[in-house]
């Protein structure tokens, strides 16, 4: 097949994602074509059956907002038209799956045809989407693909409840690691030993974003610190950093914790990690917490959002309601002072994130997905029943 694919090219799971995925279809002998703006941060520059089309989005001095969703759509045009792509997958909602719907509209007229394919991420539902400025269109650009796929259970709920969705179907299909990259065995941590001097390491990874809750990772660490010698690294970088930052000093831990900034190859951290702390009070899936398991690193959290669908409560690493740093401190110095139950913890996350969330399975649930869409007719438009979007909770997104 031949496969556009759309994402967000910066720091950030869906990107991540959306990259590896293209990477293992091309391996697979699919032709794959990303479209966006820059090169994905995990592309490496040349591959064969790969190819990057980026998307310029003109600089005209009337423009306070250069329309980046147009300039999407023209080149997803002429990259369909001029490579014959039969499926555009769009990662993240928005803009992506509009855009997909203006080029298709677009190719429409030329006597063309592709089919849209959208995966839905996270925030594109459970936050983004539900703002009145967006909520419309979200629901038109779901509405329009011909498939929609959540990387959770959590997230297809959430779709269902905050947009409501009569007559269409979210398929789950959840995020997988390369378990050839993400190996304790195979790294070696790359931060040097006069920086860790034997302390345990816990370790953090995201783009710093409120939903994060950063300075609950720094506050559980404070508390460890005094029962354990610890190193906190946090990987990334994001608007609540310099809150991260605050938290650290108010606490009394800076110098124990290592800020790196933003780091595109992530598997030699992780396989020097000890815990990985992930504090998000919603996370549709939670990418960094199933590559820190396929590391072999139990993860510490929050029951929230689709994390419990990732993380095995008791078995892989501990997740306990939003706001409760006592609990997290209480499970990470549990599993920090007892080298036998860290080792099973250990073990079952690796073992875990390789069979539950295997690369080779969940690709061909993708392939499947397309070869299904690409099969399915699609009805003329006076014949097809209509998808009623009927918002089931008044308050969102309705004007
Ligand atoms: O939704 C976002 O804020 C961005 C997105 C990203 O690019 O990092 O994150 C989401 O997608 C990841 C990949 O599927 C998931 O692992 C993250 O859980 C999800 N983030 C949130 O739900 C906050």
């Amino acid at each position: 097949m031949k496969i556009g694919i759309t994402c967000y090219p910066t720091y950030g799971g869906s990107g991540a994602l959306a990259t590896e995925l293209g990477i293992a279809l091309a391996e697979r002998g699919h032709e794959v074509h990303f479209i966006t703006y820059r090169q994905p941060f995990r592309l490496p520059s040349f591959l064969p059956r790969v190819w990057f089309h980026e998307v310029d989005v003109g600089r005209y001095p009337l423009f306070e907002y250069p329309p980046y969703d147009l300039a999407l759509a023209v080149r997803m045009h002429e990259v369909v038209r001029d490579h014959q792509l039969d499926i555009l997958h769009c990662h993240y909602a928005i803009p992506h799956a509009t855009s997909a719907w203006i080029a298709r509209s677009m190719l429409r007229e030329d006597g063309r045809d592709v089919k849209v394919v959208t995966t839905l991420h996270g925030t594109d539902i459970t936050i983004v989407g539900q703002e009145r400025s967006f909520y419309s269109i979200t629901k038109f650009s779901i509405e329009k693909s011909h498939a929609v796929t959540a990387v959770s259970q959590y997230l297809r709920e959430e779709t269902y409840r905050a947009f409501g969705c009569v007559g269409c179907n979210v398929e789950v299909i959840p995020n997988f690691v390369d378990p050839t990259l993400y190996d304790r065995q195979r790294h070696v941590f790359p931060i040097p030993d006069d920086v860790i001097r034997g302390r345990k390491v816990l370790m953090h990874i995201s783009n710093f974003r409120p939903v994060k809750r950063v300075r609950d990772v720094v506050a559980t660490f404070a508390n460890v610190a005094q029962q354990v010698p610890s190193v906190l690294v946090m990987v990334g970088d994001g608007p609540e950093r310099v809150e991260a930052e605050a938290e650290a000093r108010e606490r009394g831990v800076f110098d124990s914790v290592v800020f790196l900034g933003k780091i595109d190859t992530i598997a030699p951290l992780l396989a020097g990690a000890d815990l990985f702390l992930l504090t998000s009070d919603k996370e549709s899936f939670g990418l960094s917490a199933l590559e820190a398991m396929a590391s072999g690193v139990p993860v510490i959290g929050y029951d929230a959002g689709g994390l419990p669908e990732v993380v095995q409560h008791g078995v892989t690493g501990f997740l306990h309601p939003v706001g409760d740093v006592a609990a997290l401190t209480r499970s990470a110095v549990q599993l920090l002072t007892d080298e036998k139950k860290w080792r099973a913890f250990s073990t079952a996350a690796a073992e875990d994130a390789r069979t539950r969330f295997s690369e080779s399975a969940i690709v061909a649930q993708y392939e499947a997905l397309y070869e299904r869409t690409l099969a399915a007719r699609e009805l003329p438009a006076h014949m097809r029943t209509p998808v009623s979007f009927a918002a089931l909770d008044p308050s969102i997104g309705l004007p």
